[in-house]
């Protein structure tokens, strides 16, 4: 029994978080196909103890499909709306169909119910987006949202395994004194911060922060929601870290936010700065849940809150998020093919 499953770009480091996402979650996979370009298929890659060759992605490694998990990348556009034509329900990490109004952008703690909508293609959204969006959620229901200003310290497994290896290469180089060759980033990460995340675009903000504009304001349904963001690239393997301030309509004290999320789903409060808790990158890799600290009220508003906010990018910022939005196709029985 179970569905049949094709992870699209499974040899990449969010492809191989799909992968351990769905055994670790006990996915109900029956048949798995696993995907790549022709540069990575031959690969072997484990899933639940038995060994799969990665394969070429064509047109038809999505006969007899049912759920198609892509990893991102251009394959999503090559393949996606091809996957769906087949009745395979596709779940998209690329940024490609994200701010199409015809596909559902969703993180299922914040809007599951918009995947009912979907007509074959669901977008997971920016790992940055999901990551601020869950606890944003949490305060939005309580208290209203008027304005959020966020500031991300942006991990390098965002640029996949190679800006893994990038900062390792750099850091050993600036530590010996050898040449330093950027490649996935502009230039040196080690003991550096680089305000450019993927490309410039109007209002000289780049795409990536434009993508925390947009795309919190498709999954919240608010296109009035006043929303600034400036994301940088920081020396940090693999979680993301976001401080974010957000003007409410309603007043919330710190104790009352921190109260609100708590008990939101998803969200662990790390905050007793007497103990010094605070969540921080090094420890917060590895796991699902959104991690906020520094609860403040805004000493320079009427009614503001500053957050501190940490999550791994891999898994909640993208293996994960497509993982839960899998079964929630399943559990509304929203699959294409009966
Ligand atoms: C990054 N959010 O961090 C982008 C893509 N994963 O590079």
């Amino acid at each position: 029994a179970g569905y049949n499953v094709i992870v699209v770009g499974a040899s990449g480091a969010v492809g191989q978080e799909i992968l351990q996402v769905l055994e670790e979650r006990n996915f109900p996979v029956g048949e798995l196909k696993l995907c790549a370009t022709a540069r990575s298929a031959g690969k072997e890659m484990l899933f639940k103890g038995k060994t799969y060759i990665v394969e070429e992605t064509t047109p038809e490694s999505f006969d007899g499909m049912e759920i198609a998990l892509f990893a991102g990348g251009a394959a999503s556009t090559e393949f996606g709306p091809l996957a769906a034509e087949k009745g395979v329900v596709v779940i998209d990490n690329s940024s490609h169909f994200r701010l199409d109004p015809q596909v559902p952008l969703v993180v299922p703690e914040v809007n599951p119910e918009d995947v009912k909508a979907h007509k074959g293609i669901i977008a997971n959204p920016n790992c940055s987006t999901i990551i601020m969006v869950v606890p944003l959620k949490a305060i939005y229901d309580a208290a209203g949202i008027k304005r959020v200003v966020v500031s991300t310290y942006q991990a390098v497994s965002g640029a996949g395994a190679e800006g893994i290896a990038e900062l390792t290469e750099h850091t050993r180089a600036a530590l010996d004194g050898g040449e330093v060759v950027p490649s996935k980033f502009q230039y040196q990460i080690a003991f550096n911060l680089i305000p450019h995340i993927d490309v410039f675009q109007e209002m000289d903000y780049t795409k990536e922060e434009w993508k925390m504009v947009k795309e919190t304001r498709k999954i919240l349904h608010d296109d009035n929601m006043a929303i600034t963001a400036t994301t940088v690239r920081v020396p940090v393997y693999r979680s993301h870290s976001e401080s974010i301030n957000i003007e409410t309509v309603r007043k919330v004290t710190a104790n009352e936010a921190k109260k609100i999320l708590e008990d939101f789903p998803g969200v662990i409060v790390q905050d007793s700065p007497a103990d010094k808790v605070y969540p921080m990158p090094l420890y917060t890799s590895g796991n699902d849940e959104v991690f906020v600290g520094r609860i403040r009220e805004d000493n320079s508003l009427d009614k503001g809150l500053n957050m501190w906010v940490v999550a791994d990018q891999l898994r909640k910022g993208a293996a994960t998020n497509a993982v839960q939005i899998a079964e929630l196709v399943i559990k509304y029985g929203c699959l294409l093919k009966k």
